[in-house]
């Protein structure tokens, strides 16, 4: 239980905390949390893009202490959507933990159309398939704390299932829609198992079933721009407290994609998360980017 001095400071998953009493671990055992160390890192959402709105205000600590952001996304079934990616990585950037892009139902389509998006990025991605091991991913999780996030249909609680086998995760059916069926909230950590080839630790993963997204109305303009690495560079010759939209005509970021200095869709879709933190975006499908398969549609 939690003391009552920590007052309203929630606990969240990932906190490391101090510990009064009984910490046996007994069936029954009782002890209280005392103290919450300082957080390494934070992951937060809003649950709504724009600050003006109660919604956008309600910020919320998702996980503390996250090494590793792994953005699961399948190539097919549902589609892939790079405006939900792009807005996991300024959520990572934000967050101060490194984005990793797992690419699920590799069986299903290749991965030449989204990695192709991120070709200027050094953005990691592994592949995921049913019959694929996952000694790739495996290696890439170990020794630290990695959070899970993805639409639901994509196949992360299969992944969870295989990464940690006593995980027992609900596996749902993926609907004509791409969603799949919500069966948890709450996000929970998850120790891997020890393999007999690798010695070390081989990580913690926070799966986070509630998590369909990430509101940015906490992220200022120029956090979000370091989500968009390939496009930072491009923004050293605008004019003073440049706000970057499509109406200023100054803005050097035009003229950067215009000589393929970055992919123009990247540009487009910095703006749309841009436009949909004043609140307006077209808030009907704000993680579809055109390009996307189904974009659109
Ligand atoms: N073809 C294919 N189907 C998969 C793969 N991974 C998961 N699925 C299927 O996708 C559906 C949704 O999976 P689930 O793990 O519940 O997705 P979640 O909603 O992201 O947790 C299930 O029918 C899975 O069997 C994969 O790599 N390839
Ligand atoms: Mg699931």
């Amino acid at each position: 239980m939690r003391a009552r001095e920590l007052g309203r400071k929630s606990v969240v998953v990932g906190d490391r905390v101090s510990l009064v009493g009984d910490v046996s671990g007994a069936d029954g055992a009782l002890a209280r949390i005392v103290r919450i160390v300082e957080r390494r890192s934070v992951l937060r959402r809003t649950a709504d893009d724009d600050e003006n709105t109660a919604e956008g205000r309600h910020e919320r600590v998702v996980v503390a202490n996250a090494d590793q952001l792994v953005i699961v996304s399948a190539l097919a079934d549902p589609p892939p959507r790079t405006g939900f990616i792009d807005r996991c990585l300024v959520a990572a950037y934000d967050a101060g933990i490194e984005p990793l892009l797992c690419l699920t139902k590799a069986d299903l389509a290749g991965p030449d159309q989204v990695v192709g998006y991120y070709a200027e990025l050094e953005l990691p991605y592994v592949l995921v398939r049913p019959d694929s091991d996952l000694d790739a991913l495996r290696t890439l999780l170990a020794g630290r704390v990695s959070v899970l996030v993805g639409h639901s249909g994509v196949g992360k609680s299969t992944l969870v299932n295989r990464l940690v086998p006593d995980a027992l995760r609900t596996v749902g059916v993926v609907s004509a829609i791409g969603r799949g069926r919500h069966t948890s909230t709450s996000a929970v950590a998850l120790r891997l198992p020890r393999t007999p080839d690798a010695d070390g630790d081989p990580g913690w993963i926070v799966d986070t079933p509630g998590v369909r997204s990430f509101g940015l109305a906490h992220v200022s303009a120029e956090s979000l721009l370091h989500g968009f690495p390939d496009l930072v560079e491009g923004t050293v010759d605008c004019p003073p407290n440049c706000p970057h939209t499509p109406d200023e005509a100054d803005c050097a970021l035009d003229a950067w994609v215009a000589t393929g200095k970055a992919d123009e869709r990247r540009l487009a879709s910095y703006r749309r998360l841009l436009a949909s933190r004043s609140g307006d975006a077209d808030p009907r499908e704000p993680e579809r980017n055109p390009g996307d398969p189904l974009a659109g549609s």
